[in-house]
């Protein structure tokens, strides 16, 4: 850089930094206000003292660093849609799986007692509340760097989806309003997740369980809280006792993998009728996955299959997302000894294509009346089964999965 150009840029940064403070001024004085206007009503009104919205609230400023933050008049930050879209194979990555398998076996024993009477409480089996626990906050490991209240009176004051976090704020407030914990130790990450199993505060409020008996609720320091918590949430949104999440599977070329989601249920018999057999070896009747199961392919027919109970899409009721339930069953099995690695196949998925390029055939498909699961650059299964059908009705190989020529062409 020359001389010239660095002294273009300090005047550049002296012009420009005093109307940007006192544009952050005026945006805390605003929040100021709207903490009275608007959230102490919101507060109030489901139950939230005075006392209580007065003490957590006092001398309360923006935190400017959070991701995404979108200041009052601002338009909010775009997708980066110009990135490469991502193979699942990365999320699966031994870099990130064995850390969670191996400190999840030690834990297994340490924490034995109290995981089986979580278990016999709950249903949920010791080694899938393991990787779950693992998978938010590396066993609370990770050290959370938020104040829960700031990080969610920031996002409700200036996100893209204001009335959610509002909501959230305001949960916030009543867990500090009951006791459970001290505000200096209400930790949450960037995003307004709480404590060990990274619960936002709405679903504290639902789920979050006393399990080491002493009249808190504490998710932050008890590992018997975080255990139940994480348990009792599986159990609430309808995990079936005794049934394994899912096994990875050979699929024969004669079944479509346009049969797979929760939407095609099939009984484990018929699945095995067309040839679906474990890769473990064995019968897939013999796998304790219940009496239905469901065709699951995060890359399609790039990478592995499985056919998966409903206990794997109880997971993604902890997760919205393909890649964090398998994460979670796969390590939940490796922890339990069932399996030694990876998964047998490989991940092979196309790569060379943008999110945005994805994105784009998506709105092809949805002009088109195509349900494909919103429009965002992620390859969910509607948007798997879309592609699946495409294919299929233009004489292609069905993968069910993008590559450069189908999200150049397909819609
Ligand atoms: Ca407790």
């Amino acid at each position: 850089m020359t001389l010239a150009r660095i002294f273009l840029l300090l005047l550049l940064t002296l012009a420009c930094f005093p109307a940007f403070a006192a544009d952050r001024a005026a945006t805390e004085r605003q929040f100021s206000a709207w903490l009275s206007s608007t959230a102490w009503p919101a507060a109030r009104a489901t139950g939230v003292s005075e006392s209580t919205f007065r003490r957590e609230t006092a001398g309360l400023s923006l935190d400017w660093n959070l991701p995404g933050i979108v200041a009052p008049g601002e338009r909010p930050p775009e997708v980066n849609y110009q990135a490469e879209f991502k193979s699942p194979a990365d999320y699966f990555a031994e870099k990130y799986m064995a850390p969670v398998v191996r400190s999840g076996q030690g834990l297994m024993r340490e924490w034995s007692k109290t995981l089986a009477s979580v278990e016999t409480a709950y249903g949920v089996p010791a080694s899938i509340i393991v990787a779950i626990w693992g998978r938010e906050s590396g066993f609370g490991r990770v050290a959370l760097p938020k104040d829960a209240v700031r990080t969610l009176a920031t996002k409700a004051f200036m996100s893209d989806r204001p009335a959610l976090f509002l909501d959230e704020l305001v949960a916030a407030l009543k867990i500090l309003q009951d006791g459970h914990i001290q505000r200096a130790e209400m930790k949450s990450s960037w995003a307004g997740a709480l404590g060990q199993p990274q619960f936002m505060p709405g679903k504290y409020l639902g789920f979050a369980v006393d399990f080491d008996g002493d009249g808190k609720r504490d998710i932050w320091r008890s590992v018997p809280d975080t255990l139940a918590s994480i348990g009792y949430y599986l159990k609430a949104h309808g995990w079936q006792p005794g049934a394994r999440w899912g096994v990875e599977v050979e699929l024969p070329a004669s079944v479509s993998c346009t049969l797979e989601g929760p939407e095609k249920p099939r009984p484990i018999a018929d699945w095995e009728r067309d040839g679906v057999r474990p890769v473990s070896g064995g019968r897939l009747s013999e796998k304790k996955l219940g009496q239905t199961g469901y065709l699951m392919q995060p890359a399609g027919r790039h990478g592995p299959a499985f056919i998966v109970s409903w206990n794997f899409y109880v997971l993604k009721l902890y997760n919205e997302s393909d890649l964090y339930a398998s994460f979670v069953g796969h390590a939940a099995d490796r922890i339990a000894g069932r399996e030694s690695g990876p998964f047998v196949t490989r991940w092979q998925a196309p790569s060379g294509f943008s999110r945005g390029a994805v994105r784009q055939m998506q709105l092809r498909m949805e002009s088109r009346g195509v349900d494909v699961g919103g429009a965002d650059g992620l390859v969910g299964f509607k948007t798997r089964i879309a592609i699946g059908e495409w294919q299929r009705a233009n004489g292609l190989p069905v993968t069910c999965f993008p590559d450069v020529q189908t999200v150049k062409r397909a819609g």
